[in-house]
């Protein structure tokens, strides 16, 4: 007989993190199932701990699968998948990760944001192609001195923000309350920063609040001699919209790491020069993607232990 708290994950997680789990509790893999509605079904009861991800999250559907749990664990800082409110009414606990991947993601930002006003990506296709001999690459846009809009301005914001001071870039934010003390002016309007700003930095949460925030009148606003950068969810900008303004040359360029229907990146998208396209990454380093797994071990230990997770999704 078992004794160790039994624990469902949704899926697969970094190697490491799966070992360590399975060296502290008694772990299944949904992702494994056959029939991932017939086990839960007959197995459902079972499970205390939910371990999940950002991206895989947890809906209502599925906690009402699980009778018995009590705490979920997700690998990851963002909350849009889970369902915050269904686990407090059931007075099930959720941790995440904060804090540890901020300079990971904000230096995925700035690598996007240098990729698509340098054109790296283009000018690295343009040399493999072997056009070098046959005509000039052309020209790209300055970075250095640019002004930097941030739409969002939690941590990573922040941090993304320290970095552009390096690239003696002018820095403006938008966020639905000033953060006090910020080094930073607040922009009340999403249209005035777009409007002055030469590169757009989207690092705010998803969920419905912020759906579809980018829309065609903001990327307008930002213009054709104007970026965007991505590095949030691809639920917050109209993605429709963002292939109609690079197709028609009406916003400059723009670095994607996320996607509105992603693993899937539509067609129109992949055939754009002046687009960098990432797969969801801007957290995945080693180092970091370590630090978020101990995140993940010390949420459940906290909760195991203490009653309480450690970093608690609030
Ligand atoms: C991860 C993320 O890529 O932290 C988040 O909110 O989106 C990313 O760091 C994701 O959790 C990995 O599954």
């Amino acid at each position: 007989q078992e004794s160790r708290p039994r624990l469902l994950q949704a899926g697969p997680l970094l190697p490491a993190l799966e070992q360590a789990l399975a060296e502290r509790y008694a772990v299944q893999r949904l992702s494994d199932q056959a029939d991932p509605s017939a086990f839960l079904a007959a197995h459902g009861t079972d499970f205390v701990g939910y371990v999940t991800s950002a991206v895989m999250g947890l809906d209502a559907a599925r906690l009402a699968q699980l009778p018995r749990l009590q705490v979920v664990s997700s690998f990851g800082v963002g909350l849009d998948r889970i369902d915050l409110a269904a686990a407090a009414a059931r007075g099930v606990q959720v941790g995440h990760t904060p804090g540890v991947l901020d300079d990971c993601v904000a230096d995925h930002a700035f690598a996007l944001l240098l990729d698509t006003m340098r054109r790296l990506s283009a000018a690295d296709r343009f040399v493999r192609r072997g056009d070098w001999p046959a005509r000039p690459f052309g020209l790209s846009r300055r970075v250095s001195g640019a002004r930097l809009g941030l739409v969002g301005f939690g941590r990573i914001g922040q941090t993304i923000a320290r970095r552009a001071s390096g690239f003696d870039m002018a820095v403006r934010y938008h966020s639905r309350r000033p953060v006090e003390g910020a080094a930073w002016p607040h922009e009340p309007s999403l249209h005035a920063l777009a409007a002055w700003a030469d590169v757009l930095v989207v690092i705010t949460a998803g969920g419905a609040a912020t759906r579809h925030l980018i829309d065609r009148a903001v990327l307008d606003a930002l213009g054709p001699e104007g970026f965007l950068v991505n590095v949030a969810r691809g639920s917050v900008v109209d993605e429709a919209a963002l292939v109609e303004a690079l197709q028609a040359g009406r916003i400059a360029g723009a670095g994607l790491d996320v996607f509105a229907d992603e693993p899937r990146v539509p067609e129109t998208l992949r055939g754009l020069d002046n687009v960098v396209l990432t797969p969801h990454v801007a957290s995945a380093t080693r180092e970091t993607r370590q630090a978020m797994g101990q995140r993940v071990i010390d949420n459940l230990e906290g909760f195991f232990r203490d009653g309480r997770v450690r970093f608690a999704a609030t």
